[in-house]
């Protein structure tokens, strides 16, 4: 409605711009920076930051090798993007004229851009100090693949990749820092996921104490993983801010967004599966390696992609024995981050097309072969080969919902005679689990600076009755100010009218380590449920006194407060603490109104949310177009809050999986250039090529959280190159040809096409 407030539209008197000017190359020694004659009290170049620190993301796991990213670079420049120098003038055109004047010399350095490069001995390297381009290296073994891969009757070896993508929130990264006399305090007006995180990591960076930072986040339009990080260029707008104590602003833009900001997907797989005769799974063993680039982003690391993609690639089947490697691989590219599904709609592809090679393998129903191979529910809670705890849920029924709503049969029978118009029509499946609020143990495996704690909500009871919830999580588009406000309606019974519900900003809100990992709803939810709850039993106290009774004889109906001996209101109660307390013993418990209670979820593993989504598709095998002929979706995250919020979240997620399996991707050539820089090189689906998505749910609750809620946030993002890719393969059967990279684009299906031709 045009009513919001994001970083750009805030203004301040004296605020000035700032721009960066990013290196041209992609690894370079930095040989000069000059500035422009008569500017240089504008300009700033590393030898001027003083006092800001590099980005260093520790991690606990051993043989994990510390990258150093200075905010304004030092010796070196190692991707396309990475900052040289930056600049501010009133306007923003002004500080890119000043950059613009500013002379960068440097002598080019060869260049990394793929794994197989980046692994080879006597590579290029990024970190000359590690010795070779491995930020870490990792193995799994459950032990017994030798005796399976001697006895097995079927093996199916296969190679996937998946496309670096680019996030591309809606609202780019923006963010407007002040220094508040008043208060002595730096404040910071940023577009973040994590304000709490963030303010530590400016602490961190920027060598002075949290308590001297607010970060005080606007309204943010999207994040996606893409504003967990602690960005360079956030860093030294709040050194400008801090030393110069004015305002400044930088606000991302699109090509920025597309070159420089950070990446995410590039997956390559190798895999070898056996299974039996009928196509049920023996073993599984996988070569996983993740393009991260340059450095190691702030709080995640560059191994927690890695990490996931190990941990989750056996999926929601029964793979009795698993071996898996993966290499996190630096490269001259820009720094790797998650982004919605993390890792997981990666390896939920190469899952998917597994088991569709393994029922081409042994000659059956793909379908069927799934349903034999998933955890059933009678199974639940089922700890899996990587010690995953699926705490609930019936995963073969919403296969087989799935099955009936796309129409399997009718596909099947349609599939006989040729389709008018010359294409080919093919259906295909894909089954996920969405490992949402993931606790302190998880995180703290993945030697991450971010583990997460208790979540915290406070509710105040304001004078006239109203409440006011407060929690340190953000509202990022995911709609939680709604649902958190449904939360403390559900138990307080005010309506949800008389509830405000502030979030994120660290001068007013209990500490919260942010919205991400689909962890809102469950985590913050649960907190806000917990207070909402102790919140009541003073409230009852205090009614009791009022009216004469015991606490155990009050109930709340509509708002209004009933006893033994007749009623009366939330604003009464709250006026009889805050103004009358004469009316009250002078026995009372003197805790007052406003309450802060922590959660978390009876298991720290993750609540698992699941779905299984199903594609119809039409492939022209003349041009390799592919259109979204029918879409479905049957899903399952325990309680719905708010049921319109959870199609939401589901609609858009399968959009941006929709752009992962056949639009998006962030090419570079062999010297590490950006090809993909506007979004006419870089394709992000539109209304066009998105189809009428036909959800179902299911509700089994987890047993181990807040009114059996899971988290769905990812989980859209997760299935739908699966799903396609297996529907294309299944339309180009007849052609011999089969995709196994992503996007699938035009040029591929073409190629796949060819290849099955042969010469
Ligand atoms: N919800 C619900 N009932 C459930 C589960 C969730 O009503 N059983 C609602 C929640 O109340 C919330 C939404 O669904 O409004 C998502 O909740 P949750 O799964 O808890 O996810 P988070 O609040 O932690 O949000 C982060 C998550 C992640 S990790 C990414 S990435 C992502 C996503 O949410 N980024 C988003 N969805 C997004 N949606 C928008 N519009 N913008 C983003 O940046
Ligand atoms: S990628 Mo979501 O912010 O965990």
């Amino acid at each position: 409605m045009g009513r919001g407030r994001f970083a750009g539209d805030i203004r301040m008197p004296g605020m000035c711009d700032v721009a960066f000017l990013r290196s041209p190359v992609a690894h370079a020694r930095i040989l000069s920076v000059a500035k422009p004659r008569g500017r240089e009290d504008r300009v700033f170049t590393s030898l001027d930051a003083v006092g800001v620190g590099d980005i260093v993301t520790r991690s606990t796991i051993p043989g994990y090798k510390l990258s150093a990213h200075p905010p304004l670079a030092r010796d070196k420049v190692r991707f396309v993007g990475d900052i040289v120098a930056m600049a501010y003038a009133p306007t923003r055109a002004e500080a890119e004229d000043l950059c613009e004047a500013t002379e960068f010399d440097y002598e080019e350095l060869p260049v990394v851009v793929d794994c197989a490069t980046g692994r080879a001995p006597g590579s290029a390297l990024l970190h000359e100090a590690w010795g070779d381009n491995l930020f870490l290296e990792t193995s799994f073994d459950s032990g017994g693949m030798d005796e399976v891969a001697r006895t097995a009757p079927v093996k199916v070896e296969k190679r996937f990749r998946t496309g670096r993508q680019c996030m591309h929130p809606m609202e780019g990264k923006g963010l407007v820092a002040w220094w508040d006399f008043q208060a002595n305090l730096l404040v910071v007006h940023t577009s973040t996921q994590v304000p709490h995180m963030i303010r530590t990591g400016l602490a961190e960076t920027l060598g002075i104490p949290e308590g001297q930072i607010r970060i005080a986040p606007p309204d943010v339009g999207g994040g996606f993983g893409y504003k967990c990080l602690l960005q360079p260029e956030e860093i030294l707008v709040a050194w400008l801010a801090l030393t110069l104590k004015r305002p400044f602003r930088w606000i991302e833009d699109r090509r920025e967004h597309l070159t420089a900001g950070a990446n995410a997907r590039e997956h390559e797989y190798v895999i070898t599966a056996y299974a039996d005769e009928r196509g049920r799974l023996l073993g599984l063993d996988a070569e996983v390696s993740v393009n991260v680039g340059a450095y190691s982003v702030w709080p995640f690391t560059a191994c927690l992609e890695a990490a996931q993609a190990g941990g989750n690639l056996p999926g929601p089947y029964i793979w009795p024995v698993y071996r898996c490697k993966t290499w996190s691989v630096a490269t001259n590219k820009p720094p790797f981050a998650p982004y919605r599904g993390v890792a997981r709609p990666g390896v939920c592809f190469a899952m998917e097309l597994t088991i569709d090679a393994i029922a081409a393998a042994v000659g059956r129903e793909a379908v069927d072969v799934r349903a034999e191979n998933l955890v059933p529910g009678s199974a639940m809670p089922y700890t899996n080969i990587t010690k995953k705890y699926y705490d609930s849920g019936d995963y073969p029924a919403s296969l087989a919902t799935a099955r009936e709503m796309i129409g399997f049969d009718a596909v099947r029978e349609r599939q006989k005679t040729r389709e008018p118009d010359g294409r080919l029509i093919g259906v295909g499946f894909s089954t996920y689990t969405e490992q949402s609020a993931h606790g302190t143990k998880v995180f703290a495996s993945w030697g991450t600076p971010l583990v997460p704690g208790y979540e915290q909500a406070t509710i105040r009871l304001n004078p006239d009755g109203s409440a006011d919830v407060r929690a340190g999580i953000h509202t990022i588009g995911q709609g939680l100010e709604t649902t958190l406000a449904q939360m403390a309606s559900e138990i307080l019974t005010l309506p949800v009218a008389q509830i405000r519900v502030i979030l994120g900003d660290t001068a007013t809100t209990p500490f919260s380590t942010g919205a991400y990992a689909s962890r809102g709803i469950v985590m913050a939810g649960g907190a806000v449920s917990r207070t909402a709850e102790k919140l009541a039993e003073k409230v009852k106290a205090l009614a009791a006194h009022l009216l004469q009774c015991t606490p155990a004889d009050i109930r709340f109906d509509k708002g209004v407060i009933h006893g033994l001996n007749g009623s009366t209101t939330f604003a009464e109660v709250a006026r009889a603490w805050y103004t009358t307390p004469e009316v009250l013993p002078d026995t009372v418990d003197t805790g007052g109104l406003e309450v802060t209670e922590g959660y978390k979820p009876q298991v720290d593993t993750g609540l698992f949310s699941y779905a299984t989504h199903a594609a119809l598709v039409a492939v022209d095998p003349a041009t390799g177009a592919t259109e979204i002929l029918d879409y479905v979706v049957v899903e399952d995250c325990g309680r719905m809050v708010n049921p319109m919020i959870v199609e939401g979240q589901a609609y858009g997620g399968v959009a941006q999986g929709i752009g992962t399996a056949l639009f998006e991707e962030s090419t570079y050539d062999a010297e590490g250039q950006p090809l993909a820089s506007t979004l006419i090189d870089y394709l992000l689906p539109g209304p066009t090529e998105l189809p009428k998505t036909r959800i179902a749910h299911t509700e089994t609750l987890s047993p181990f959280s807040a009114h059996g809620i899971k988290g769905v946030g990812e989980g859209g993002a997760i299935a739908p190159a699966g799903a396609i890719v297996n529907a294309m393969n299944d339309a180009l059967r007849g052609l011999g040809a089969v995709l196994c990279e992503i996007p699938a684009t035009p040029d591929r299906v073409l190629a796949a096409i060819a290849a099955a031709k042969g010469p």
